[in-house]
Formats: structure tokens, C-alpha cells, sequence
């Protein structure tokens, strides 16, 4: 008689984010709820890297950032250990997947994969690869000293409209395609002797997977090297990165659906560790993406990021017939094959809020409240747009610009209240212009998913749902890589053909903050159009 294997009744997720400054894990049941976390940070717990928040600057060229592959790899040997001293059942795990910072690439030495094979489950982990990269240092989504090879590859391709409209981004300094080029033009023997090229993300699945992992669409999409129609190499981004003979093609391996379960976890967990031999190693994805998949949006939803930088991350089901190249276009990490997100990004967001309250407001976000919620909406016609650095959209030089409501330019609003709206007002109309301009439609069904260290202030919020007039949610937990991780885990695994949000649902609890005032719409459109104009006006003469 065949012995009936145990069903497994407590089926565990372990969701890891491999960011810039920390690699941290998280453990959630099937219904998706976090049970244990570990981290490591690399500043503290890893000081022979002498890192500065995760990342080392090249001394003479501030423009030059990286990480030690290495460094990662003892990183998770640490987690490793601290989740083994968690005492919970490890072989209970059934799924395994991760996030990691965008844009970074590892570069395997000849000889990687075989190594990878035939790990030692009596070793760490960093000692057996200690010698299993090519380039030593790891360029990072910090550097942008590949001007000169963006470039090179928007030229070669035909423009940057022309990179966008195949890979969904213009080059970007951090792109990998153009930190692949000046890897292949300044470093051609370590080039030479990589076996195989990994984002960050798919360097960390290849580890639990023992073997080479995929690149991910999604994750994949921020390389300018993606046809993010095909989901396949492009030739001539291949080529205009590097040269007709250099191999590239082979050496970053298939992309994969982010969905995709790659296989078992390696040998070496089950013994080092007790995972169970049948755990499965789903696609690690970018940090972005895996966020995004966190807060499990709607078709019609927006999210809004307000950190030092805002973000805006959109749905689309297909793309964009205009607008390519204004943010970036990744593969949808939930339906990878079929659907894209959207990302634009603004550097000046808390960052320039902080300056203004500092100059308006006392450095007190009560006074700066009570200035915003004592004008009306539309400011009196009067709009500002506040730039403390080179903004990256639109494409414009720092400095201030205040208009009345002839479109006159001013030196100075006549009030502190004025100003403060005139900020408020002006970021989200930006944000708003060029979320449409990429292809966002707002309905009424739609809903606003703000997060960030200012979504915390109700009085932001109301603005920004006026501007877009929608209602403005915040999220109950945080929606992070790694808890985005485990959701990712549970859809790879379900029945085939599920949807993300059949699986993962209304998982993520949201909670409605504000709505949207019944003159918002009006003043809003007419408004916007005003901003547009505007806009560019300031964007010619930068
Ligand atoms: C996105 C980007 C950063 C990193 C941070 O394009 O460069 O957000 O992903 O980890």
C-alpha cells in the first residue's frame, strides 16, 4: 500500500526584499498575514562593507554607485540564520519569491551556474561564492555616470521616442542596458569572462533556486533593453548597448512571466535550512513592482507615493498610444504577459513641501494647514510651481514659478496662503497631467491609494482628491516589497488561470480619507489646462 503523504495544513509564504539600504524577510499564512519578520541592514550588521546607506561611492566620481554582490549574499546567510532562529516549522514554507532595487545588475563569473549547482549545504553561502563574480562591484539605481551610453543607445536605436515606444522608458543613467554599455566599453575582459548578466532581483531568486533564474518582464522593463511588447530581447537595443558580437543576448538568459514558478528551492536550503524539497521558487521581481503588486489596485486606481521624491503608479491594460517615454512602462508584475504599470516619478515632492513650510509656515505643518485650508480652491487663479532640483518630469532646471491669474509671471504671491496652496495645487496638477498623459482615465469608480510619509496630512489629501477628483484612501499596513512577495507567492501558486485579484482580493485593507468636493471637477479641468500651458512654457526656457 502507498504510503499517504501528510497534507500540508499550514502553508507558510516567504517574501524577501533585497533593497538598497537592507534585505529583509517577511513570513505571512495563506491568508496573507505577516507572522515573523528578520532583516539585516548592510550599514550596521555588515560594516566591513563600509557602505553609506547601503551603497558605495567612488571617491573621485560621486557620480559612481555600487554594492558588493558579495555583500548581498552574506546578507543572506544572516537572514538566513535569523529566520532558522525563529523556531517556526521552515518545511511548512511552501513558496518562496522576492523584490529587489531596481535597475542593479550582478555579473557571474564563468563557472557561477555550476557552482550555484553544487552548493554546500555545510558552508555559507558567501564563502562558495566568494569568487563567483566577474565584476566585483555592482552598479546600483544610484549611479549615473552612463550619460555618455544613453546616449549612444537612444542614437543608435533611432531617439529617445523611438527607445520609449520599444522598451517603455527614454534612457535612463540607471537603466541597465546603459550600465550593461559601459560595462562592455571599459571593462571588456570582465565583460568577457561573465557567464550570465542578473538584475538584483533575479541574482537573489538564482540563489534560493540553485541555478540561473529568469529575468522577470516587469523588472525586465526597466532596462531599455526589453521590447515590452514581445517581452522579448530587442536586437537593436542589444546591439546599440554593446556590438553585434558581444553575446549579450546569451549571457541574460530568457526573461520570464513575473507569475512564473521557476522551480524547487535548491538542495542546499532543504539541508542547511529544512525547507521542504517541494517549496517552489517563484520569480523575483523589482522593488516597484512588487510594492505595486502590495496594494493590489484596480484597473481604474491610482497610487500616490509622497516621500522625498512622488510617485505615481498606474494600471494599464494596454499601452499608451501617446505619452510613451513621459515615466516609465514596466510589465504588469500581476499579469505580466498581458497588462503594464505605469510609473512617474517627481523628484521634488516632500522635499520641496518641507522647503515651503520652512519659508511659509514656521516649519510647522499646523500653520501650513491652516494657510492651505484658509484659500479657496483654484487659488485665485494664481499658480506656482516649486523645483529645489532638476526635476526629472517635466524636464526642468530648479528654481520657482508663480503665475497670477492672467498668466502673468509674479516674483512673489501676495500671501504665505497663497503660496502654500499655489504648491499643493501645482504638484498634483503636474502629477495629474502627466499620469494622463501616460494613459490615465479616471471614472467614477476609481479611487486614489495615497502612501508615503505624507499621506499621513488629511489636508494634502483633500487637495489631491480635488485635483483628481477622486476619493483618497490610505492603506491600513504598509505596502511593502516584501509582504507584495507573498501575495505574488499565493497567485504563482493558485489554480492556473486565477487573476491576481481573485487570489489576493481585497486583501489589502483600504480606508477612505477623503472625497472629493462637488466643485472640484470644474475648477480642476479648467485649471489643469491652464497648468499645461504653463508648464511648457517654463519647460522651453529651462
Ligand atoms: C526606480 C528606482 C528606485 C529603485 C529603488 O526606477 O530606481 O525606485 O527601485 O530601490
Amino acid at each position: 500500500m502507498m504510503e499517504e503523504k501528510p497534507v500540508n495544513t499550514n502553508p507558510l509564504y516567504l517574501g524577501f526584499d533585497l533593497s538598497t539600504q537592507s534585505l529583509k524577510a517577511v513570513v505571512t499564512n495563506e491568508a496573507l498575514e505577516v507572522l515573523y519578520e528578520a532583516s539585516v541592514n548592510f550599514d550596521k550588521d555588515l560594516p566591513e562593507f563600509r557602505t553609506n546607506g547601503g551603497v558605495n561611492k567612488d571617491e573621485r566620481n560621486s557620480k559612481i554607485v555600487s554594492a558588493q554582490p558579495i555583500m548581498w549574499v552574506k546578507a543572506l546567510d544572516i537572514v538566513m540564520e535569523k529566520i532558522r532562529l525563529l523556531e517556526f516549522p521552515i518545511d511548512t514554507i511552501v513558496g518562496i519569491s522576492g523584490a529587489g532595487q531596481q535597475h542593479g545588475s550582478v555579473y557571474w563569473r564563468r563557472g557561477a551556474q555550476k557552482m550555484l549547482q553544487t552548493l554546500d549545504s555545510g558552508k555559507f553561502l558567501h564563502d562558495q561564492l566568494a569568487f563567483a563574480f566577474s565584476v566585483t562591484h555592482s552598479p546600483v539605481w544610484m549611479d549615473s555616470s552612463t550619460t555618455e551610453y544613453c546616449d549612444k543607445l537612444e542614437k543608435f536605436v533611432g531617439g529617445p521616442e523611438e527607445l520609449a515606444k520599444i522598451t517603455g522608458s527614454k534612457a535612463y543613467e540607471r537603466f541597465t542596458g546603459s550600465q550593461i554599455s559601459k560595462i562592455f566599453h571599459t571593462k571588456r575582459e570582465a565583460y568577457n569572462s561573465t557567464e550570465r548578466i542578473s538584475l538584483v532581483s533575479s541574482f537573489a531568486c538564482s540563489i534560493f533556486l540553485g541555478d540561473y533564474a529568469g529575468i522577470d518582464y516587469s523588472d525586465g522593463s526597466g532596462m531599455n533593453l526589453l521590447d515590452i511588447r514581445t517581452k522579448t530581447w530587442d536586437a537593436k537595443c542589444l546591439e546599440g548597448a554593446t556590438s553585434n558580437e558581444s553575446n549579450l543576448e546569451a549571457k541574460l538568459g530568457m526573461p520570464v512571466p513575473s507569475e512564473s514558478v521557476l522551480g524547487t528551492v535548491s538542495n542546499y536550503f532543504v539541508e542547511r535550512y529544512g525547507f521542504s524539497p517541494d517549496c517552489k521558487v517563484v520569480a523575483f521581481t523589482g522593488d516597484n513592482p512588487s510594492s505595486f503588486a502590495a496594494m493590489a489596485l484596480g484597473p481604474t486606481d491610482i497610487a500616490v507615493s509622497l516621500g522625498t521624491s512622488d510617485t505615481v503608479f498606474l494600471s494599464l491594460d494596454s499601452l499608451p498610444e501617446e505619452g510613451l517615454g513621459e515615466g516609465h512602462i514596466f510589465a504588469n508584475p500581476m499579469s505580466s504577459r498581458e497588462h503594464y504599470m505605469a510609473m512617474v516619478c517627481f523628484k521634488n515632492g516632500s522635499l520641496t513641501r518641507e522647503r515651503v513650510r520652512r519659508d511659509a509656515a514656521d516649519r510647522s505643518w499646523k500653520i501650513f494647514n491652516e494657510l492651505l485650508n484658509s484659500t479657496p480652491r483654484g487659488n485665485f487663479g494664481n499658480i506656482g510651481m516649486y523645483y529645489d532640483l532638476w526635476e526629472i518630469i517635466p524636464k526642468v532646471r530648479n528654481g520657482d514659478h508663480r503665475f497670477n491669474k492672467e498668466g502673468s509671471k509674479l516674483n512673489k504671491f501676495t500671501s504665505k496662503e497663497v503660496e502654500v496652496r499655489a504648491l499643493i495645487e501645482g504638484q498634483f496638477l503636474s502629477r495629474r497631467i502627466h499620469a494622463e498623459r501616460i494613459g490615465c482615465k479616471t471614472s467614477k469608480e476609481s479611487k486614489i491609494l495615497a502612501t508615503g510619509g505624507a499621506s499621513g496630512n488629511e489636508d494634502i489629501l483633500q487637495v489631491l482628491s480635488d485635483v483628481f477628483n477622486a476619493p483618497v484612501y490610505v492603506q491600513d499596513t504598509s505596502s511593502s516589497a516584501d509582504l507584495g512577495a507573498c501575495y505574488r507567492i499565493k497567485h504563482a501558486l493558485a489554480e492556473e488561470g486565477s487573476s491576481f485579484m481573485e487570489v489576493v482580493g481585497n486583501k489589502a485593507s483600504f480606508k477612505k480619507v477623503c472625497d472629493p468636493n462637488r466643485d472640484a471637477k470644474e475648477i480642476y479641468d479648467n485649471m489643469a489646462k491652464r497648468f499645461e500651458v504653463l508648464e511648457k512654457s517654463i519647460v522651453q526656457g529651462s
